[in-house]
């Protein structure tokens, strides 16, 4: 399976093709809308998202409200084009153009995306680097997330650090409801109000936020990826993807991090021979240090992926940077932003690695249609249930 996105934040829309997904899958364009709204929420977001309804239309590889196993081409429009055509005109004309940036953003695609493609329109950069490009991401994603539906997989990202400020309530299946009326996705009331106030003086202060989030799946079956060769590793398959994802500076699966600094005795999850219907079979574990993924493999225990995501590049108190025309000393341009994205990235990162997951199951389960691989799945649950 594999998808192509195109498109700039303010060009007519954004093109997405999806090829090699399996037929006889149940799709509406309601499923897809449905996460696409979710990742226009959060607290802190910037008045694009006031501008923009962000809704799917299928132009290929669906039909009867099912996959045909063609190609899938999804059009996104952005609404806000009515107010660039002249600035974005694919034809010359309008020169001098309105909107040009050349006062480079630190921490934005702008100065090295000028000196890559030779450009003095940073606006030429920016138009593509931008994180509107992730609406085509969410949109693969929420399709594969209807294909692991099916396949018996769910999924959940919610908020752990906004800003410095830690939630203290650990996740569980049954606070789905909490996270979805959270304005920052946060399990914990407390730190949602202190996150909320920081986001609030963040943006007084023309300044961004960053934060840290937590991505989980359940009901994989294990053996997904492979040990054999490093591009077929789930946990560096995960990891690009993550990584790939505007504003992200770190990845790790479950607590990596801190586990870096204990004992192997306390980090690695015994194995127990248990009765168990559950996805993974007999085989249980108490504990999940290794975070859902053993050697590059799912090992059936929940998946759990954690991102660092920078502060917004974008400041309204701006830094200092040079102008790529004159060369001068000059304050970074201020283009229209969000405070933070740090809510609705939980709803990228979980489309994205969603992404990976399905392709994992095709992998191992075949690609031509959904009833197949539910009638090899069956037969693989079978086998692991008496290994
Ligand atoms: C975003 C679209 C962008 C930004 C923001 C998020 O739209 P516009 O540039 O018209 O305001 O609001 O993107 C960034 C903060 C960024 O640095 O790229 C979106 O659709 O998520």
């Amino acid at each position: 399976m594999r998808y192509l996105t195109a498109g700039e934040s303010h060009g007519p829309q954004l093109t997405t093709i999806l090829e090699g997904l399996p037929a006889q899958i149940p799709l509406l364009e309601s499923d897809v809308n449905a996460w696409l709204a979710r990742r226009q929420l959060g607290y802190g977001r910037g008045r694009r998202m006031q501008i923009e309804k962000d809704t799917v239309e299928f132009l290929s590889g669906i039909r009867a409200g099912r996959t045909t196993g063609a190609p899938i081409t999804l059009k996104i429009e952005n609404s806000d084009h009515k107010n660039w055509t002249e600035i974005m005109d694919v034809n010359p004309g309008n020169e001098p153009r309105k909107k040009a940036l050349t006062a480079a953003r630190p921490g934005h695609a702008d100065l090295v995306g000028g000196m890559k493609y030779r450009h003095k329109d940073l606006r030429d950069v920016l138009e593509r680097a931008s994180a509107r490009e992730t609406a085509s991401r969410v949109a693969v994603g929420a399709i594969c997330l209807k294909l692991l539906e099916a396949l018996g997989v769910e999924g959940a990202n919610f908020v752990d650090r906004l800003g410095g400020i830690s939630s203290s309530v650990p996740f569980g299946w049954d606070a789905l409801e909490i996270i979805e009326n959270s304005p920052v996705r946060c399990l914990d009331k407390n730190a949602e109000t202190q996150m909320i106030a920081k986001i609030d003086h963040a943006k007084e202060n023309g300044d961004t936020l960053g934060g840290v989030l937590e991505i989980r799946f359940r009901g994989l079956v294990p053996g997904l990826g492979s040990y054999s060769h490093w591009d077929r590793k789930l946990d560096g398959r995960i990891g690009q993807a993550i990584m790939a994802t505007q504003a992200v500076k770190g990845v790790e699966i479950g607590h990596g991090f801190d586990n870096a600094d204990q004992p192997g005795s306390s980090v690695h999850d015994a194995i127990f021979y248990r009765d168990s219907s559950a996805a993974k079979g007999a085989y249980d574990r108490n504990t999940n240090g290794a975070g859902g993924l053993e050697a590059g493999m799912t090992n059936g225990e929940e998946l759990i992926v954690r991102v660092a995501l920078k502060p917004i590049a974008t400041l309204m108190k701006p830094l200092p940077t040079v102008d790529v025309v004159t060369h001068e000393a000059a304050d970074a341009a201020r283009e229209r932003s969000d405070t933070t994205a740090v809510p609705a990235a939980g709803i990228i990162f979980q489309c994205v690695i969603a992404i990976v997951l399905a392709e994992a199951y095709l992998e191992k389960f075949g690609c031509d249609t959904l009833p197949e691989m539910l009638e090899r799945l069956e037969e693989y649950k079978k086998f692991i249930a008496t290994y």
